[in-house]
């Protein structure tokens, strides 16, 4: 993996558009996700660990939003069942070129389809494992309910959807604590007051987070029947559902 750091909010930046995932981004994202997202190789550890339980012979895997694919790796290395294929998709041309090229490093007998669109237009078909990994805030809260709604309709019976995301709290106290918190960790993890407040301007018209009570309500409407939260960090966390 790419071991360049993440310096793109290091000095003060003029012109603040939103925040895209270009090849400045797709350059040092390894460095970026590990040390702004508490708790990630965690859950890129445990999506091994979900394949491992949830994959179906002759059946399909989703990672859906891969970026460079940190998830597509680990459930090819964790899946035994016969007959699997993984599709990993993302919309950002930077992200899957480099994509590709980390899946083309490690030999595998499982095939991996790369796809460059946008999630919204993936078919998703016969799937056992389906992977949201920190990109469902990055849709429009209006289609959010219509991509869960379709994973669901594309999963097997017995299937998982994993989601993973930064959650919003109604409660006004713990949705400053929490944020302060976060804030605490990136500092730690060697970011400047100039780097976080950048970054959280850049995100604010792109990364529209939920609650977990409505991630909860919008599997229950999907029509799962079993949802859970499994990890929560401070204010990110990760989620499953599994189609029953
Ligand atoms: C990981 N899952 O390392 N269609 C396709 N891709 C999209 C869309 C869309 N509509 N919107 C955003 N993306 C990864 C990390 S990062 C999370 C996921 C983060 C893509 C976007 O290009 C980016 O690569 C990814 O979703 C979100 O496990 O940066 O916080």
């Amino acid at each position: 993996m790419n071991k360049s750091r993440d310096n793109i909010f290091a000095n003060p930046v003029k012109d603040m558009g939103d925040f895209q995932f270009d090849q400045q981004v797709a350059e040092v994202f390894p460095d970026m996700i590990q040390r702004s997202v508490p708790g990630y190789s965690n859950i890129i550890t445990a999506i091994g660990m979900l394949t491992a339980r949830f994959a179906q012979d002759d059946s399909t895997l989703y990672d859906l939003g891969c970026s460079l694919g940190a998830a597509t790796l680990e459930m090819r290395r964790n899946v035994t069942q016969a007959n699997c294929d993984i599709i990993a998709v993302d919309n950002s041309p930077a992200m899957i070129e480099r994509c590709q090229l980390h899946l083309n490093a490690f030999k595998s007998t499982t095939e991996v389809t790369v796809v460059c669109d946008d999630i919204q237009n993936t078919k998703i078909n016969n799937a056992s494992v389906v992977v949201l990994n920190f990109t469902l805030q990055f849709i429009s809260p209006d289609d959010r309910q219509a991509l869960i709604s379709k994973i669901y309709a594309g999963l097997k019976p017995g299937g998982v959807l994993l989601v993973s995301e930064k959650l919003r709290f109604e409660n006004e106290t713990a949705q400053s604590l929490l944020t302060d918190l976060h804030h605490d960790f990136k500092r730690a993890n060697g970011y400047s007051e100039l780097e976080i407040s950048q970054k959280r301007n850049a995100l604010e018209n792109v990364m529209l987070t939920d609650t977990l009570a409505q991630h909860m309500e919008r599997f229950k409407k999907a029509g799962f029947n079993t949802s859970e939260l499994w990890f929560q960090c401070f204010n990110f966390c990760s989620m499953l559902a599994v189609k029953g």
